[in-house]
């Protein structure tokens, strides 16, 4: 064929594009009881009691802990509703969000 026409063969880039995603981060404090911290990771997080005390002590090692990570909205809600469990009670407990890198 003399005369082929090739079409233009562009790449196609996805359109939707990932949303950021956002740390909930627990905090650690001297008065909220440890089990309390795990009972809280398991509920909230859905984390298995394994999980919820690895990051429990981590963060009462080390002074805070990556819990998980979410789009920012699920992020926000959920470190407020971890940390209202923990007001509710009388403690400190704190989670809070940041967004990742
Ligand atoms: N540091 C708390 C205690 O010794 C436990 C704790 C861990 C609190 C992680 C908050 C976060 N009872």
């Amino acid at each position: 064929m003399p005369d082929t026409v090739l079409k233009p063969r562009t790449k196609t880039r996805p359109k939707t594009e990932r949303p950021k995603l956002y740390k909930v981060i627990l905090i650690n404090d001297d008065f909220t009881p440890r089990e309390f911290v795990v009972t809280v990771l398991k509920a909230e997080f859905k984390l298995s009691e394994d999980q919820a005390h690895r990051v429990m002590i981590t963060a009462h090692t080390r002074g805070v802990c990556v819990v998980a990570v979410f789009t920012r909205d699920v992020a926000e809600t959920k470190a407020a509703r971890a940390t209202d469990a923990g007001k509710a009670k009388g403690y400190p407990l704190l989670f809070t969000t940041e967004p990742e890198e």
